[in-house]
């Protein structure tokens, strides 16, 4: 068989404006690949990096004529999704048409539509070796777990049912070679950068552990992975770890460092065969605080920084959000991090509650906060969660799948639309005037200083014009 596997680009500026400043490698599609047994061709279409979407996947369905297409999404990009698929049944009618990763996962009856055949939930390595060994026999994929059937065969109940990860081991090694390492960057921070120190590296993204033991009630990994952390075997991270061709390394893990012996195992795995990267991790404050030595030992094999999700400045607010940490805690692993030498990407999230009164408060607490990189989404529970649920009723556009980015209110705002996206983009120009390149007047490479100030522009813009991506009767 032919197999296309396509990541969609985004139609949200916001996500668009985002990209300017992140853009990395399509991981899940590497792993799916990875699954496909020698005898099929299998490319990967990554259109975030066209410019016209469309055409590219016209001319790629001419020139490869897919027996298979298997699309990812996440939720904000649903629709595009569902134009694709139609495109692809429209131009080639006997392929078929899988989609899988977070959308599917959270809203599978979304999904639900004559454009796709299957719809595979949760991590998609085993049913999509299961898939194309049905298909290869000539036969349709019955009884395989976590995935759907599409149509008339559609199964409700199935639907309902959570998928649950499998364990780690059964993970392949993902495959590399089927894009150009070279167009997936990302800013790279360090706490005590050189001077013209590379500001957008060639980035790779790889994946260390799923789950996370928290439960906070926004977020969507508690109910994906059953509030288990389950690491991959460290020798097998390593393994793939040393074969990346990129010096930096982004991990897609939920929470890198919250199991402290795996940490400690992969750290020794990666320094007994002289893995030599720089790192980017995701970890939680209390995770710092109670494990600082760990810290230390992936900083001294390079870990450069660490995404944080401080959330917000008040504990009312953490408690609400069972954070399970405070604004103490916060504070405290940000003094650890500055110690130890690692960067703090510190992120908050402005609730649509929010007036003048919070917003000035949350300024106030950022611009007094020794220099870190902040940076804001907005407070939006996922699909599936409790909290998601009982917001629904609220919404003000429909089930708003499409502007599932967490950076758009899906309930209504108490500032009028235009002015809360007014705010949002003064709070995103004040926090970064504290962003420690700027603070300690770095010099930097004029063309990175350029694509900075440009993709910054435009992240702005982005929320100024947030309102815009509204119908017009909730502008104002
Ligand atoms: C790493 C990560 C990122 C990275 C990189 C993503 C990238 N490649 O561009 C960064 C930091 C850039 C990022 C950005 C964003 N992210 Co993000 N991100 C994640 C995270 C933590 C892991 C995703 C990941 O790469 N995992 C590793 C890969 C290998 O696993 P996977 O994606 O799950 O894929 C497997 C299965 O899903 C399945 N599968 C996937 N696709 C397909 C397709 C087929 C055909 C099949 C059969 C199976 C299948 O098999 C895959 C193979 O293992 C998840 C949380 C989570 N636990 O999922 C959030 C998550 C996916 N992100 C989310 C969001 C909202 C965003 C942003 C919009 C947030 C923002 N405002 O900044 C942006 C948008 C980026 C974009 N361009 O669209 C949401 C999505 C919610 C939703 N309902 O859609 C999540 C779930 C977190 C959350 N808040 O709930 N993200
Ligand atoms: S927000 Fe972070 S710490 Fe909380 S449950 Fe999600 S992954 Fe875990």
């Amino acid at each position: 068989m032919r197999i296309l596997l396509i990541k969609p680009k985004a139609t949200l500026p916001t996500v668009l404006a985002l990209q300017g400043f992140q853009c990395l490698e399509p991981l899940e599609l590497g792993y799916l690949a990875a699954v496909v047994p020698a005898g099929h061709e299998v490319r990967v279409l990554d259109l975030r990096l066209h410019r016209f979407p469309d055409w590219t996947l016209k001319r790629e369905l001419g020139h490869f004529q897919p027996d298979l297409v298997g699309f990812t999404a996440y939720s904000h990009e649903s629709g595009h999704l569902k134009r694709l698929a139609g495109l692809v049944r429209r131009l080639l009618p006997k392929t078929r048409i899988v989609v899988g990763g977070h959308h599917a996962t959270v809203a599978p009856d979304d999904c639900n539509i004559p454009a796709l055949d299957y719809i595979v939930r949760g991590e998609g390595c085993s049913p999509f070796r299961a898939l194309i060994a049905a298909l290869t026999k000539g036969a349709e994929p019955e009884g395989i777990s976590h995935l759907l059937f599409a149509g008339d065969r559609y199964d409700p109940a199935a639907a309902a049912e959570w998928p649950r990860y499998p364990d780690p081991e059964t993970l392949p090694l993902p495959r590399r070679d089927l894009w150009n390492a070279r167009a997936y960057s990302c800013i790279w921070a360090c706490e005590n950068p050189r001077h013209w120190q590379v500001l957008f590296p060639p980035v790779a993204m790889a994946r260390t552990s799923y789950g996370c033991k928290m439960v906070c009630s926004f977020c969507i990994v508690p109910l994906l992975c059953g509030g288990v952390h389950q690491p991959r075997p460290a020798e097998v991270v390593a393994e793939e770890l040393a074969r990346i061709q990129a010096d930096h390394v982004y991990f897609s893990d939920d929470e890198n460092f919250i199991d402290e012996a795996y940490g400690f195992e992969l750290a020794e795995a990666l320094a007994r065969r002289g893995v030599k990267k720089r790192y980017f991790a995701w970890t939680r404050a209390t995770t710092v605080l109670h494990s600082p030595e760990l810290l230390r030992r992936w900083r001294e094999i390079g870990l450069d920084g660490v995404f944080v999700g401080f959330e917000f400045a008040t504990n009312q607010e953490l408690k609400a959000a069972c954070k399970g940490g405070t604004v103490a805690h916060n504070e405290r692993a940000h003094e650890t991090l500055r110690q130890l030498g690692i960067a703090c990407h510190a992120a908050f999230m402005i609730r649509p509650e929010y007036g003048h009164a919070e917003f000035a408060r949350l300024r106030d607490y950022v611009n007094a906060m020794p220099p870190a990189q902040c940076s804001f989404t907005v407070c939006t529970p996922s699909p599936g969660t409790a909290d998601y649920a009982a917001v629904r009723p609220g919404f003000w556009c429909g089930d708003a799948y499409e502007l599932h980015d967490c950076m758009h209110p899906l309930t209504p705002t108490a500032l009028p639309l235009r002015e809360f996206g007014g705010l949002f983009a003064r709070q995103i120009a004040e926090a970064g005037r504290r962003h420690p390149l700027r603070v300690q007047r770095h010099l930097t490479r004029p063309w990175e200083l350029a694509r900075i100030v440009v993709a910054d522009r435009q992240y702005q813009q982005a929320f100024r014009n947030l309102y815009r991506d509204y119908p017009r009767e909730l502008w104002d």
